[in-house]
């Protein structure tokens, strides 16, 4: 969840593994949700009185916003995770098309893993660059969407599950006492990073 700069909470919600709720738009599953923070439907949500924002999700997971445009991170089913741009009303494919398949009406992402599995989480923006914690992927991944490159900045810390830019800080947490990682002995743990030092 993510209060934009519109001053809307913006939600993402997995297809709770029912991928045909996440092509049906009257279903909550499998979507990105706008709604005010009193809980009402904004009236200028994309579909009449829903709090359907984009659909056609699998499971979408971080939220930032750079610049004008909306950002979200995606796992895909197995690895071709993904990194969308999130424009009102449109269908992100799911479970029609995934990782860079393309079909008309459906939107491909900016960036997929293909075969490697990122399982992205949480994100942030900095810079013109996007942060992006990585489970099984364990790192920190830096996306360039101007040069359109991506590459691990931060590893051997395990499975990150959150990223957050305050100041000239990156922070993020790891997570490898979730049941799926090998943690140490004082897992899990809260990182502080200075944001110049990831340059290069
Ligand atoms: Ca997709």
């Amino acid at each position: 969840m993510k209060i934009g700069p519109d001053r809307k909470l913006y939600i993402t919600t997995g297809d709770a593994t029912a991928p045909e709720l996440s092509q049906d738009k009257r279903s909550l599953n499998g979507k990105i949700l706008r709604m005010n923070l009193d809980g009402s439907i904004p009236e200028d949500n994309p579909f009449e009185n829903s709090y359907v924002y984009s659909y056609g999700h699998r499971n979408p997971q971080g939220l930032v916003w750079m610049g004008d445009a909306l950002y979200a991170t995606e796992h895909g089913q197995s690895a071709r995770d993904e990194l969308n741009v999130i424009k009102p009303g449109a269908n992100y494919g799911w479970p029609v098309i995934q990782g860079n398949e393309e079909k008309a009406g459906m939107e491909t992402p900016l960036f997929q893993s293909g075969n490697e599995t990122w399982a992205p989480s949480g994100m942030a923006a900095a810079n013109g660059k996007l942060y992006v914690a990585a489970l099984r992927g364990n790192a920190v991944r830096e996306f360039d969407v101007e040069k359109n490159t991506t590459r691990p900045i931060i590893t051997g810390l395990g499975r990150i599950r959150d990223v957050f830019v305050e100041g000239e800080y990156l922070y993020f947490v790891s997570n490898n006492t979730d049941g799926r990682g090998n943690p140490d002995e004082k897992d899990d743990k809260l990182y502080r990073v200075l944001l110049t030092n990831l340059n290069g």
